[in-house]
């Protein structure tokens, strides 16, 4: 699948005007508070769209960026993150357990590391089907100093299961810094103790995270082998909204912001004349309109009814 660069920045800021959508609705009280991909977009957008439609997407917490470039509806999934029965789960997920079978989201997970301990599950059924189709599985960096981080990777390297592993290193693990937690800065060095390839990626720089992820997704599907891809970023906004962020380095904060990603593949096709104002304009002007779509489709759909409570819940 080939995805062209004015494809990757619509993509981005769709995501941003999601998000910022998001955040004025939980201001207003009309949303529960949800955990914002802000300054990560490069990173989803660039690994998302380098996927074949068959390939399955686990992903965690911070997930509204796969699920947009995946092809979600914004407004099924601000109508999920509402409560509406016309979202993605019929309301009963929120933000932080949507899975979509249609776009191949198999799960959502705000259990750390619970992506990571399904993944290779998920992987073998793949494998017994002997599909073409692989697993990406995104994580964050606190996910991989859980337990089942390593589990996860020893396993799918021993029984040769077809999944691209996507550390999402956004720096933070809630409101702890990663400095705190691991010693190391990067976490693509872990996959040479599980005998598999690891690639850390500029996760601010799409068309870099994109090509990387092209290649390494093509890798993964030819040698059935797992592949650990680290998209090094920043998440720019709080852990959860709402959240002032009191806890963060301002100066670290300052420099990240600077390198935003969506500002970053604008100045580049600009300045390279790969792309003309008023064709960024025209995008700005459509991601706009289907975001008050989103909104006004997802605020005047309905509660799921009282009946619906214990059906499709497995608890
Ligand atoms: C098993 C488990 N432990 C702790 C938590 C609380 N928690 C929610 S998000 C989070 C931080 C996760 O950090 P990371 O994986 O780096 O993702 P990020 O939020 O930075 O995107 C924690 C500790 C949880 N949800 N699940």
């Amino acid at each position: 699948m080939t995805t062209n660069d004015a494809e990757l920045l619509e993509a981005m800021m769709l995501t941003r005007a999601f998000e910022e959508q998001n955040r004025a609705l939980q201001a207003a009280g009309k949303a529960p508070g949800t955990c914002a991909s802000v300054g990560q977009e490069a990173a989803a957008v660039g690994v998302i769209k380098a996927l074949g439609k068959d390939d399955l997407i686990l992903t965690n917490h911070r997930s509204a960026g796969h699920l947009l470039a995946r092809g979600a509806e914004p407004g099924r999934v601000l109508a999920e993150i509402m409560g509406r029965s016309s979202g993605y789960c019929k309301g009963k997920s929120g933000s932080l357990h949507i899975s979509a079978k249609e776009l191949g989201v198999v799960l959502t997970s705000t259990i750390v590391g619970g992506e990571l301990s399904m993944a290779p599950g998920v992987a073998l059924a793949l494998s017994m089907q002997k599909s073409r189709a692989i697993v990406a599985c995104v994580f964050g960096d606190g996910a991989a100093c859980e337990g089942s981080f390593h589990e996860s990777l020893n396993l799918a390297a021993v029984w040769n299961l077809p999944i691209l592993y996507v550390c999402e290193n956004n720096q933070w693990q809630a409101y702890v810094h990663r400095r705190e937690t691991m010693l190391t800065e990067k976490i693509a060095a872990r996959a040479a103790a599980y005998g598999i390839k690891g690639i850390t990626v500029d996760g601010n720089d799409v068309q870099a995270v994109h090509a990387a992820a092209r290649e390494a997704a093509a890798e993964v599907r030819a040698t059935k082998k797992p592949i650990l891809l680290e998209t090094y970023t920043y998440r720019t906004w709080g852990h959860y909204e709402p959240d002032d962020q009191s806890y963060v380095d301002s100066k670290e904060l300052t420099e990240w912001r600077e390198r935003d990603p969506i500002e970053y593949l604008k100045g580049r096709l600009l300045a390279r004349r790969e792309i003309e104002t008023r064709e960024i304009e025209a995008i700005e002007t459509r991601v706009k309109q289907r975001i008050a779509d989103a909104l006004a489709f997802a605020s005047e759909s309905p509660f799921p009814s009282a009946a619906e409570l214990a059906t499709d819940v497995y608890a």
